[in-house]
């Protein structure tokens, strides 16, 4: 049964370049120290003594912004805990075959709701996280997990997959901080191979402490938050021991890797 529900995951991973895990398998007490940890953070209070990586929202940014905080886990021990838990390293290994799964990079992600009749300015537009991450060499293995601290929902903004786009290549066409999806949806089904591939978007809906999983070329975007709560979550940016920065450089987003202590091997040992 354990096998041939590993291999139903691995299927699915590889097939649709997504998989959402049906349960959720971080412990609830342990959600609820991080949404107070992400309190803090927003409220620039660094537990550990260490302030995140340079940010889009900074503390003291309107509540109504898009909260993107990066290195989240380096401030606050836990939230550390929480993008360290084995159970993700164990799915990370389950969909992808892996020996080592190190999470590589973290950012703390909070979609505010959007008042009724108010200009909506908190979506994520489509694109591929590997048009963002050339730090690493063509055909390393990069895949996010994205935990869900509060229930996600198509109401609450759920981040959306196109099926089977990590099939696409890499289009560059995306941008994560663009509005307008249909204008954006027009311009990538242009530019895939003859303008001809299948447009199919699932929504990714998860119970907190529910876990997706997406390949690095997935395109992936998501809508306003209609909910009265804000969406909050945690993308763990994760690779295996297929991975290299170009050059074995070490700066940018491979600046932590050497360092165990802020990207936790989360699966096997170190290769
Ligand atoms: O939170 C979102 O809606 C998008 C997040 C994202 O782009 C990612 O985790 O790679």
């Amino acid at each position: 049964m354990q096998n041939e529900q590993h291999s139903t995951a691995r299927r699915q991973y590889e097939a649709d370049g997504f998989y959402i895990h049906p349960k959720p398998i971080i412990p609830d007490e342990l959600i609820q120290r991080a949404i107070t940890g992400m309190d803090a953070l927003r409220a620039g209070e660094y537990e550990t003594g260490v302030p995140p990586q340079p940010s889009y929202w900074n503390p003291g940014d309107s509540p109504q912004k898009f909260c993107k905080i990066e290195m989240p886990q380096i401030t606050n021990r836990a939230i550390m805990e929480l993008v360290s838990h084995p159970a993700i390293g164990n799915i990370a290994h389950e969909i992808t075959g892996a020996r080592m799964v190190q999470v590589w990079w973290v950012q703390l992600l909070g979609k505010p709701p959007t008042p009724p009749n108010e200009v909506i300015q908190t979506n994520v537009g489509w694109h591929q996280d590997r048009q963002y991450w050339k730090i690493w060499e063509e055909g390393s293995e990069l895949f996010t997990a994205w935990v869900a601290l509060t229930d996600v929902t198509a109401k609450s903004g759920a981040m959306r997959f196109l099926r089977g786009s990590h099939k696409w290549g890499l289009l560059d066409k995306g941008d994560f901080y663009a509005q307008d999806h249909e204008a954006q949806r027009v311009r990538i089904t242009e530019a895939t191979a003859n303008g001809g591939e299948t447009w199919q978007e699932v929504d990714a809906i998860l119970a907190p402490g529910s876990v997706s999983f997406h390949h690095n070329l997935t395109f992936h975007a998501s809508g306003p938050n209609l909910s009265s709560e804000m969406r909050r979550s945690f993308a763990i940016h994760m690779r295996t021991e297929k991975s290299r920065s170009v050059n074995g450089q070490r700066k940018g987003l491979s600046a932590f890797i050497n360092d165990f202590t802020y990207c936790p091997v989360i699966y096997g040992e170190v290769v």
